[in-house]
């Protein structure tokens, strides 16, 4: 029988609502029937997360918040297979990825905002005169909307130091992948939150319970993961009440790689960070510049890590490599395809559609591609196209290096790779972007900035950056 999912509001879930397919992209299988929530519905879940804060939720410690995030976190390990088998049913994703990235990231990400608030004192002056000290209050009803890449982690990114620091939040699951949102609210609700303090409101962006959520006039603050245009949207929708907004947007990450590199961990390293879950986290390389004595044997080596991707079933221990989430985003893949065979870029390795067997040919299944003989300005370089690609492009100093690489408006993240330490440090910290790693890629510290600048985003969540978010400080001064 075909799943129904439903909208989770003020502590249960809702039926009725226009009905969608959850397709499995690997096959085009139908996984389940999604309600879309309307504006009722939005509109009754943010007044269930309104009750909450002004209800049992309010009278929460700090403390209990604590308790209550761990006890989430214990939750998420005891149905761990219920949510990694619904992970990869939506995205695809073979089943190694889903387990060691998406849950068990977001067992960690309760913890971390758990510790986090934990360890928590307030901002204090003590002068002759006067002491002032700063009071955190949560934010209020927070609207959480995410995308498809990394649904639970980039969930449970958001959600949980926002719960920690003692707000109610209503949360939209990207229409692709709306299972493991749906899991989360009972394990939420089974750990002990009263009813109200997470919401799920299913459906799409424009005209749907995305922006419904952004319109509501008793929403107090946005954190939002997706593309840039869809940030610039939101801005847009949420500018009349001048409400704090997170946002976590789109990439065109740079690699960097000087001749002094250590090749073999390079090419492992660089082929992790264009290929992973088929080039579709935010944080993959899609420029690499290469120092032009190890030009051919990097590309070389790129191009023989490509060819040896298996596509296949998340389940078959052979599988690296997943499809695309969709037919759509397929289609938008291939597009560059062709943009770059327009631009007279010279395809190294793939390029192309897969033969999967008969089996899988629902799937929006795609080649990974790797260009050369293109300049900074192609729109292969410039353009977030978020698949399993990457330019690679020739640079001769460290200035050039430098300077090619800021050349985008976005500002996520980037990769420097070389053994010259100082240089690393040097060019690592001069990249224009939020997170830069030196001779790793994707390496994380949850208590550590993470977001981007340009149209890479706005803010930054992780640690003290997402307790400034999730809150706001009232400074109270005493004279003395
Ligand atoms: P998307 O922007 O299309 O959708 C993201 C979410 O926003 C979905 O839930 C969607 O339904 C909703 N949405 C769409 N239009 C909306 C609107 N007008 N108002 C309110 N909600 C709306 O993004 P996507 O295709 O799901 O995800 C891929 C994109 O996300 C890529 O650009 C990728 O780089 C970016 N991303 C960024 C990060 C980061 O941390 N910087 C992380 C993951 C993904
Ligand atoms: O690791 C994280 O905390 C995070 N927000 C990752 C985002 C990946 C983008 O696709």
């Amino acid at each position: 029988m075909t799943r129904l999912l439903q909208n989770f509001v003020g502590g249960s879930f809702v039926a009725g609502g226009e009905e969608f397919d959850d397709v499995n992209p690997v096959d085009g299988s139908l996984v389940a029937r999604v309600q879309a929530a309307d504006q009722e519905v939005v509109d009754r879940a943010v007044r269930a997360a309104r009750a909450a804060l002004d209800g049992a939720w309010g009278r929460f410690t700090a403390a209990d918040r604590v308790a209550l995030l761990r006890r989430v976190a214990d939750r998420i390990e005891a149905r761990f297979d219920e949510l990694l088998a619904a992970e990869v049913a939506d995205t695809g994703k073979p089943v190694p990825l889903a387990r060691d990235l998406d849950v068990t990231r977001a067992a960690a990400n309760f913890r971390a905002a758990a510790d986090l608030v934990a360890g928590l004192g307030v901002d204090s002056f003590l002068t002759e005169t006067a002491l002032n000290y700063a009071v955190r209050r949560p934010l209020g009803v927070v609207g959480v909307i995410v995308p498809w890449n990394l649904p639970l982690l980039l969930l449970t990114w958001k959600v949980a130091p926002a719960l920690a620091t003692g707000n109610a939040v209503v949360v939209k699951p990207s229409e692709e992948t709306p299972a493991s949102a749906t899991l989360l609210a009972e394990i939420i609700a089974e750990a002990g939150a009263p009813a109200g303090v997470f919401n799920v409101v299913h459906g799409f962006g424009p005209g749907s319970a995305g922006e419904f959520l952004t319109t509501h006039p008793d929403v107090d603050g946005i954190t939002f993961t997706g593309e840039s245009r869809t940030g610039s949207a939101i801005m847009k929708a949420v500018a009349p009440r001048v409400l704090p907004v997170s946002f976590e947007l789109g990439g065109k990450n740079a690699a960097v790689v000087f001749d002094d590199a250590d090749l073999e961990s390079t090419v492992d390293g660089l082929a992790r960070s264009v290929f992973t879950n088929t080039g579709q986290v935010c944080l993959c390389t899609e420029r690499v510049y290469v120092q032009r004595g190890i030009f051919d044997e990097v590309a070389a080596g790129l191009a023989k890590r490509a060819q040896e991707l298996r596509f296949g079933r998340p389940d078959d221990p052979e599988t690296t490599t997943g499809p695309l989430i969709s037919q759509g985003h397929r289609e938008k893949v291939l597009s560059y395809y062709a943009i770059a065979e327009q631009e007279g870029a010279r395809l190294l390795t793939g390029g192309g559609i897969p033969s999967v067997g008969e089996e899988l040919t629902g799937g929006s299944w795609v080649e990974p591609a790797l260009w050369t003989g293109v300049g900074n300005s192609a729109r292969i370089v410039q353009e977030e196209i978020f698949g399993p690609v990457a330019a690679l492009m020739p640079f001769d100093t460290e200035e050039e290096a430098i300077r090619l690489a800021n050349d985008s408006p976005y500002g996520l993240a980037a990769a420097v790779w070389t053994t010259d330490l100082q240089r690393g440090h040097r060019v690592a910290g001069a990249m224009r972007v939020g997170m830069s790693w030196l001779n790793t890629w994707y390496l994380r510290d949850l208590r550590s900035p993470f977001g981007g600048s340009g149209l890479s985003g706005i803010g930054r969540e992780g640690g003290a950056h997402s307790l400034h978010f999730y809150t706001e400080p009232t400074n109270v001064c005493v004279k003395l």
